[in-house]
């Protein structure tokens, strides 16, 4: 059946931090889209590995018009105006910003920490400052758009409008928060082994989305990635961009990721430190292992420096 806008996009985004536009790529712009995503598959591996989760840039290696199709599609720009126009600091030019293809593990199945996207998944990002932008409508949209049937997606549906509950913090005290060491498991023991991770999250449901489906979810929202190599998956990921995000991503995010400025003029080192531990109370920062593994020297340095002096070793 068609797409077919309802009010229940507009309550479902608010009250869940999520709704799916059911059915939004009309079957010709699928076939289109699998056409180009699907050689894209083993160009990930190639770069990053046989359990590659994505291809990002994708547009260096694909023909990116139906893509820019899809960003472009006038259903899903009306029933954007609708679920964020309006909203204060109007949204109604939102841009859908999508540059990412997640795709099925090769190797084996895996699954990601759950976590809030900056707060939990990048050192360095002012946590004080995500919390107050936290509940602004124009930061931390995003998108998932299945061009198969995808059951990856776990989400907390109304954490997006909370920081963590007791329980929450009970269940994961340790910060950076410790996914499922499946390395030693047989394939079915792994997928075990994420399953009952996701599960193990007070209120976590599995985001099931069809083939042509649009998830619109903000990211603050409490989820995590589940995969394993039979189920087929190319979801092409977006930001929904607005100037106020994407300041926020040039500003305080990818000087974490690829500092291009002195690393003295960013004042925000401070994951693991006072900032978590005044946000998050009863959390324990652990040092970021594989963060640090791959930082560059002087930046590692500085991080491992903050987080001595969070545990109050130096
Ligand atoms: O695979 C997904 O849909 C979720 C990925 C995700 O949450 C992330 O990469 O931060
Ligand atoms: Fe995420």
């Amino acid at each position: 059946m068609a797409f077919e806008f309802s009010a229940t996009h507009i309550n479902e985004y608010h009250a869940q931090g999520y709704t799916v536009l059911r059915d939004l790529i009309p079957a010709t712009l699928l076939s289109d889209l699998r056409r180009v995503a699907d050689p894209g598959r083993p160009i990930a591996r190639r770069l990053s590995g046989g359990n590659a989760q994505r291809l990002q840039p994708f547009q260096d290696h694909l023909d990116r018009r139906p893509f820019d199709t899809l960003f472009q599609l006038p259903a899903l720009h009306a029933a954007l105006f609708e679920i964020f126009g309006g909203l204060p600091g109007s949204m109604d030019g939102v841009e859908v910003d999508g540059d990412a293809i997640l795709y099925e593990p090769g190797d084996s199945p895996y699954c990601m920490a759950w976590h809030r996207d900056y707060r939990d998944l990048w050192p360095g990002v002012d946590l004080a400052k995500w919390q107050r932008m936290m509940h602004d409508p124009r930061m931390f949209n995003q998108s998932n758009a299945a061009l198969y049937d995808d059951g990856a997606l776990w989400v907390v549906p109304g954490s997006h409008l909370r920081r963590d509950t007791p329980d929450e913090i009970r269940r994961f005290p340790v910060r950076p928060i410790p996914f499922p060491d499946v390395g030693r498991m047989t394939p079915e023991e792994a997928e075990y082994a994420g399953r009952a991770y996701c599960q193990s999250m007070p209120g976590a449901v599995q985001a099931w989305l069809n083939a042509g489906d649009f998830m619109v979810y903000r990211n603050t929202l409490w989820h995590i990635g589940n995969y394993v190599p039979y189920m087929k998956r190319a979801t092409v990921h977006g930001s929904l961009m607005t100037p106020e995000y994407r300041d926020f991503v040039l500003q305080d995010f990818l000087p974490f990721v690829k500092p291009p400025r002195p690393i003295s003029e960013f004042k925000n080192l401070n994951v693991g430190t006072r900032a978590y531990r005044e946000a998050y109370p009863g959390t324990v920062a652990r040092r970021w292992l594989g963060t640090l593994k791959q930082a560059p020297r002087r930046f590692a340095r500085k991080i491992k420096r903050g987080l001595l002096l969070a545990i109050g070793r130096a």
